[in-house]
This record gives C-alpha cells, structure tokens and sequence, in this order.
C-alpha cells in the first residue's frame, strides 16, 4: 500500500512522504560493509507482534536497499539486552546507533555512553522520557497518545445518546512502555468526560495474541457485564477474540471490540465484523531511518521530531485495502 505522509515542517517537525515495502533481499543480522559504507547499529525490542515483524523487515530491507551495512540485535523483550547491545555497538565503532526503547526510562547512562563516543543516536518507534534530548539527533514515530485519542473518539461516537452505562475492559501493552502510557492516557483523556463509559478492568497483556487470550479468559470470569474491549494492539485484541469465541460470545457484536496498529491478522478480522474500529500504527519506519541515519552522518541537521501520520478503518474501510497491505 503507498503510504502517503505529507511532508510540511512545523515547529522543527517533519512529516515525511515515504513508499511502503521498500525492494532489496532481507539481509538478515549484519552485512559486509565496506570502508566507505555507513554502519548502523540497530537494537530491536524484540518480535512480539505482527507490527514488530514487519517493522523488523522494513529496517532490514531498507538498510540493503539504501547500501547501509546494519548490525541487526533482537533483544528479546528485555532493556538489558538494549543496554548490551549499545555498548557492543559503541565498542565496534559503528557510524550511527538506531533503536526502539523498549520501555521509556533508564536510557541516560547508555546514551551518554554513546554521546561521549561521538556515535549519534537515533530513536525509533518508541520514545524515552529522559529530558535530556541532546541525548539523541530526533525521535521518528507515532503519537501514541493520538492514537489512544482516535479509539475513545469512536467509542464516544458509537454510544451517542446512549445512558446506559458502558463497560470497558483495556488490554495494556508492555508496562513503562511509551506505546501502552499514552495509548492509555490519550483514550482515558476522552472516555472521563462521559460517566456512562467505565473501565472496569485494565492489565497488560504485553502486546502478546497468548497474553491477550489469557487475560480476556480472566476478565470474562470475574466482569459480570463486559461491553467493549480497548486493546492497545491487534495481537492482544486477536487473542481475546479467541477467548470470547470459546466463551461462546460473537466478537464485534457482544463485545465491541477497537484495536491499534493495523496488521494484516487486525485487518482480516475488522473485515469480517470481529474487530469495529483500528486506529493504524505504520511499522514501515525503515526507508524513512535510512534517510535520516545518511543525513545525521553527512552531519546534517535534522528535525527534533518525525512523526509518521496515520488513519483508521471501519470493517467496509479494511474490506477496500486489506488486498493490498503489505504487512
Ligand atoms: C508501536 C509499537 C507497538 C505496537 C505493538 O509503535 O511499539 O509495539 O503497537 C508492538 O504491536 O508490539
């Protein structure tokens, strides 16, 4: 699918056109590089999702593509592989150091590691909240707390007029990770203005289809009423489904069901009515990080901020695209 991003530059932000499913073979863990060659060393929070898979193939195939040598690390979900991984890069002298923070602090240290080595950093998907932003050149991602935003703006739409009360049970992503705070906080900023909506549960289910199941087993025995399920990604979302069905529940009718990222699994089930709203989150980072990690070496200045726009769909929405998703 083209992935359209208007490119308009407001208070040293940039919003970027860029091609989704960039070509170039999968190259996989680290490549040759020549002298002349940039290095980029990359610490990937893991493959926990569909949206963390395909985020993953669009780094690797956009450093082949782009001729960048990348040092590829999977840290398996844990901040101390993160940390490890820096410091490896540190050590072998890369050009340019990208990751995606797997939670938002403890991040300083390893970073000033980094700064002291004169190896700029580039923050992917996730942010931090260290307040020293000299820390990193910019930050490409989304604004999650716009998405939280955009599913209790259809929640609020779907219930208009309605006085019963509403129950919701929410399905949080990893704990301390940006992601699952403003996910939570940008939907909660809405639902408090109408009383009828309530969360009546709320746990992580750690981005995970398994921990999503599991979780939504135990809110369908202990909520007596469940009304809706907020899920702060499909994988969680498509787990519960799972569970509903077992519990002898029709997803989408006896539970409304509203998701974020917008995976290819997502986009099936929203298609058949299973899922009613997705707030999309793209994965498709990596053409634009190439683009940056060539421009912070050529030592250009580059905005603060690059954040990746984003859409939502409908189920007659995803039935017109999902042919052509690419992830
Ligand atoms: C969001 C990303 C989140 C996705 C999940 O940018 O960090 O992590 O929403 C993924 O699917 O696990």
């Amino acid at each position: 699918m083209l992935k359209r991003l208007s490119i308009a530059v407001a208070g040293g932000l940039l919003l970027a056109s860029t091609m989704a499913g960039c070509g170039g073979s999968d190259d996989a863990g680290s490549s040759g590089g020549g002298d002349d060659k940039i290095t980029l060393g990359f610490s990937q929070v893991g493959a926990e999702s569909g949206w963390r898979t395909a985020n993953t193939k669009s780094i690797q195939e956009s450093a082949a593509s782009a001729g960048i040598d990348l040092k590829f690390s999977d840290a398996q979900g844990k901040q101390e592989n993160q940390i490890k991984a820096i410091r490896s890069f540190i050590t072998q002298r890369v050009d340019v150091i990208a990751f995606s923070p797997v939670v938002e602090s403890g991040w300083g240290t390893v970073l000033k590691e980094a700064k002291d080595a004169g190896i700029p950093v580039i923050l992917t998907d996730r942010a931090i909240d260290d307040p020293d932003t000299s820390l990193y050149k910019t930050f490409i991602g989304s604004d999650f707390v716009a998405e939280g935003k955009k599913a209790g703006d259809w929640l609020v739409k779907e219930y208009e007029g309605k006085t019963d009360p509403v129950n919701i049970v929410e399905l949080q992503g990893t704990p301390g990770a940006a992601p699952a705070n403003d996910r939570k906080a940008g939907f909660g900023d809405v639902i408090k203005a109408d009383p009828k909506f309530k969360v009546v549960a709320s746990q992580t289910g750690q981005f995970t289809r398994t921990d999503g199941k599991a979780v939504m087993e135990t809110f369908l025995k202990s909520q007596p009423k469940i009304d809706v399920l907020y899920a702060h990604n499909d994988d969680m979302g498509l787990g519960a489904i799972e569970a509903i069905e077992a519990a002898g529940k029709k997803p989408g009718t006896d539970i409304k069901i509203i998701t974020v990222d917008a995976v290819k699994d997502g986009m099936t089930a929203l298609s058949e009515g299973k899922i009613n709203f997705i707030v999309e989150c793209s994965p498709l980072l990596g053409p634009q990080l190439m683009d940056l990690v060539k421009k912070v070496q050529d030592g250009q200045t580059i905005p603060q901020r690059v954040l990746t726009e984003e859409t939502t769909f409908t189920p007659e929405q995803a039935k017109e695209v999902l042919a052509d998703r690419k992830y």
